[in-house]
C-alpha cells in the first residue's frame, strides 16, 4: 500500500474531478498516505462546487442526493442503472491521462474495487440504491453540527468519514 504513497501525492485536483469526487475521497480514505495528502481541501472545494447547486456555501440533502446522482449516471456509460467493472475500467484512461499511465492504472484498479465491495448481491455490478447505501449515512456523518447541511469546514473530513462507521 505505500507504494501508492507518491501516486497519491501526486493527484491533482484537476484527476480528482476526472476520479469523481467521491471516488476520489475512498482513494484518499484507504490509503495511509492520505492523512499527509494536501488535496483534503481540494477536494473539499471540489465536491462543494459540484454539490452546491445554489452556491449557497454549504450542501443540503437535495443537493447531496443529486450530486451522487450525477456521478454515478457519468459513470454509468451504457445507461442501465448499474456500475459494472467494465465500466469501471473506463477510469483508466482519464486519470492515466492526469497521473501517467502506471499510476494511473493503480488508481484505477483500486477505484474499481472498492466500489465492487459495495456489489452487495454480488452480481458483479454497483446499482444506485447499493451504491446510496454508502453515500446515504455518509452525508448524516459529515453533518457533525447537525444543522441538515453540509458546509466548507465539514467537507474537510471527507475522507476520514468515508470509512468511519
Ligand atoms: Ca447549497
Ligand atoms: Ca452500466
Ligand atoms: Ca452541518
Amino acid at each position: 500500500m505505500n507504494d501508492i504513497q507518491p501516486m497519491i501525492s501526486a493527484i491533482s485536483s484537476v484527476s480528482l474531478r476526472v476520479m469523481k469526487p467521491l471516488f476520489a475521497a475512498l482513494v484518499l480514505a484507504t490509503t495511509p498516505a492520505f492523512a499527509s495528502f494536501p488535496g483534503a481541501e481540494a477536494l473539499a472545494k471540489l465536491v462543494e462546487s459540484e454539490f452546491d447547486l445554489n452556491a449557497d456555501g454549504k450542501i443540503d440533502q437535495g443537493e447531496w442526493q443529486a450530486g451522487v446522482e450525477k456521478g454515478f449516471k457519468e459513470m454509468d456509460l451504457d445507461g442501465d442503472g448499474l456500475l459494472s467493472s467494465k465500466e469501471l475500467d473506463a477510469l483508466n484512461s482519464p486519470i492515466a491521462e492526469e497521473i501517467g499511465d502506471f499510476a494511473g492504472k493503480i488508481v484505477a484498479a483500486l477505484i474499481k474495487n472498492l466500489v465492487l465491495t459495495m456489489d452487495a448481491d454480488k452480481d458483479g455490478a454497483v446499482s444506485l440504491k447499493e451504491y446510496s447505501t454508502l453515500t446515504d449515512p455518509l452525508f448524516a456523518r459529515l453533518d457533525a453540527n447537525k444543522d441538515s447541511n453540509v458546509d466548507s469546514a465539514e467537507l474537510l473530513e471527507l475522507p476520514m468519514k468515508m470509512i468511519s462507521k
